[in-house]
């Protein structure tokens, strides 16, 4: 078995697409017999050629994009919105990593939003996802989860920042993340990945790992605080929610609890968790709960057995867990079996009446391709499950999967697609929404090889974009990204409404105004020093070329606060301030307040200036700090 497996992790290892197509049957894949060969798919791509889609990817110059992505930004910790056709990076938003451009985790309102977290300068960002109201995207906010610090943090969409972030007790790594559908996001939800010892105190052993566990936690989408986690067999992957507020699903990769490779892939089943919600939450009612770890997050008993959960095998080491946009079906996608599992969501109910088995759920495994890790949905019945090993897109109809695996003989594969190269995530345009609408998919490629120049041993991802309108999917776009995009959403922009400016109550900044208010200062006409102890206040307003104030003293060691208030009310002149040598910088917007703390350690003249540029005369957009020693 210990052979089988190292031959197996050599497999996943090796990144050469072409050697994976030669050995793949090692792969205990044995019979890969697709239903149709590569040459089949080649006349036939000819034959349907011009049944490609028909949507453009070309927005010229002035023109508006028709879709926001939103962009995980993986181990860079941020999230970035790309305009979809046309794939030009908007923006970044800075959540989970420091940012030298905005001050994100420099200024005094970002810390306070980082909280306890504030100390990591790191995170790994993986699956965002729109809050929704009865099953459409509702435009309020995003969601990202950071593994490498068991985080979960929200951005606001008028904004465009991220407002609040919550460090998830119990668990570790928190991977899989997405929001409640229906009929409202009341829930956002996401998955411990790591197993850890419940009470994680020190006392456990590496040897015993029986009281290892894995949470599923849920988190209140409003407040992001804890609502309650729940204890499961088995260690817990990706996650979807249903269409009928009912219930929740994530995917166990290391049913078998291992702690090595070896030990994680010995199962040809694991399994998908499902979780009746109106049954966790009577239980929490109930106080059917523990806590653990000296915090008070109830932890619901959700292990085999239970009423709250039920376990569908499905083969191997299950990746992604999605839903289609009409509700009927989860899709299982299998990594390290070729196939993907269709459950039933309407066999939901009598699975957990006890009226049918777990498997019984499971009305088609249809064969794909190897190393299925994602599925994505148009809105004709079709799904396009990202082949990692094969470095293809497959895409195949849902009704004929089902009818084939009835035994009828219709070909449930319509096409396959090589993209470049090894695919993780892909999505649709709104695709998981009601308003999936066919439009577009986007592959996100893990390797880029020989797609752009050279870059050095370092190379771009490449987010591949294809046109999904036609019967024919026709690849459009290549664009390069830096580290890592493991998911987006492609939104239509009809469902945003982000601010021009900021209004002046924004909660954003509301502590700084509020510390303002007691230092007796009118932060819209206000320019003044007020000294505290050996701490200072500077409150100056900016207003296109100028600062408030072109000069202020301090004594040296003095901890020293700069408030800048920026009085400009026309779109896009953001002022920053920079304090020379002190690692300080940050991004004023308009009608915003921003502020930050340093202690001015170097006696004599320190200039500081602005350092987004806003004027003809930006250059001289700057002022003396003079450091008395
Ligand atoms: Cu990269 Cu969704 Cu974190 Cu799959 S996950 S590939
Ligand atoms: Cu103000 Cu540049």
């Amino acid at each position: 078995m210990q052979d089988k497996n190292t031959e197996k992790q050599t497999e996943l290892q090796n990144a050469d697409r072409r050697k994976f197509m030669g050995k793949s049957a090692l792969l205990g894949a044995g019979a890969v017999a697709a239903p149709m060969t590569a040459a089949m798919f080649t006349s036939m791509a000819k034959a349907q050629a011009a049944e490609a889609g028909k949507n453009s990817p070309f927005v010229h110059p002035g023109e508006l994009d028709e879709y926001y992505g939103f962009w995980s930004g993986g181990h860079s910790g941020e999230v970035r919105i790309l305009g979809i056709p046309s794939m030009r990076e908007l923006m970044r938003i800075p959540v989970f990593n420091i940012d030298s451009a905005t001050g994100w985790g420099i200024t005094n309102e970002s810390k306070r939003i980082r909280g306890e977290g504030d100390h990591f300068l790191a995170g790994d960002a993986h699956h965002p996802h729109m809050s929704m109201t009865d099953g459409r995207y509702n435009g309020k906010y995003v969601f990202i989860n950071d593994k490498a610090n068991t985080r979960v943090a929200r951005i606001r969409c008028d904004v465009m920042k991220t407002d609040k972030i919550l460090t998830i007790p119990n668990a570790q790594a928190i991977h899989g993340l997405r929001v409640q559908k229906v009929p409202y996001t009341k829930y956002i939800f996401c998955n411990g990945e790591f197993e850890i010892p419940l009470n994680n105190d020190g006392k456990e052993s590496l040897e015993d790992v029986s009281t290892y566990r894995s949470l599923f936690n849920v988190i209140d989408a409003e407040t992001l605080e804890m609502a309650f986690q729940v204890m499961v067999d088995g260690n817990l992957d990706n996650a979807e929610a249903d269409f009928d507020g009912k219930y929740f699903a994530a995917s166990s990769y290391n049913s078998e609890m291992g702690t090595n490779l070896g030990e994680m892939i010995t199962s040809e089943r694991d399994h998908i968790v499902f979780f009746d919600l109106a049954r966790c939450e009577a239980a929490l009612k109930a106080g059917n709960f523990k806590t653990y770890n000296g915090n008070e997050v109830p932890v619901l008993d959700g292990r085999k057995g239970s009423a709250l959960t039920r376990y569908v095998p499905v083969p191997k080491s299950p990746h992604g867990i999605n839903i289609s946009p009409d509700g009927k079906y989860f899709v299982a996608n299998g990594k390290l079996s070729p196939t993907v599992s269709i459950i039933d969501t309407s066999k939901l109910d009598d699975l957990f009446n006890d009226k049918i088995k777990p498997r019984d759920t499971v009305i088609a495994e249809p064969e794909l391709g190897l190393g299925p890790l994602h599925t994505a949905f148009d809105n004709r019945g079709n799904a396009y499950t990202t082949l990692f090993l094969d470095s293809q897109i497959a895409k195949w109809n849902i009704e004929d999967a089902i009818a084939h695996s009835q035994g009828q003989k219709v070909n449930y594969l319509r096409q396959k697609l090589d993209v470049h190269y090894q695919p993780g995530h892909n999505h649709t345009s709104q695709g998981e929404t009601r308003d999936a609408d066919g439009k577009w998919l986007v592959a996100l490629s893990k390797f880029s090889k020989d797609r752009y120049l050279p870059v050095g041993p370092l190379r771009p991802e490449n987010d591949q974009l294809i046109d999904i309108s036609g019967d024919v999917m026709k690849l459009v776009h290549d664009g390069p990204t830096y580290a890592e995009p493991h998911d987006c959403v492609l939104v239509h922009r009809s469902k945003l409404k982000p601010s021009k400016v900021w209004t002046r109550d924004d909660s954003f900044f509301a502590e700084t105004v509020a510390m303002a208010k007691r230092d007796g200062v009118t932060l819209e006409t206000d320019n003044k020093v007020i000294r505290d102890g050996n701490k200072v206040r500077v409150y100056m307003t900016s207003i296109a070329p100028n600062f408030g104030l072109n000069e202020f003293k301090v004594k040296l060691g003095d901890e020293v606060t700069v408030v800048v208030t920026n009085l400009d009310q026309v779109e896009d002149v953001t002022h920053g301030f920079c304090m020379t040598n002190h690692g300080v910088q940050m991004e004023i917007s308009p009608q915003a307040t921003a502020s930050v703390t340093f202690i001015a350690n170097q006696p004599g003249v320190q200039w500081y200036y602005c350092n987004w540029f806003c004027h003809a005369l930006h250059m001289e957009m700057r002022g003396r700090m003079l450091v008395e020693a």
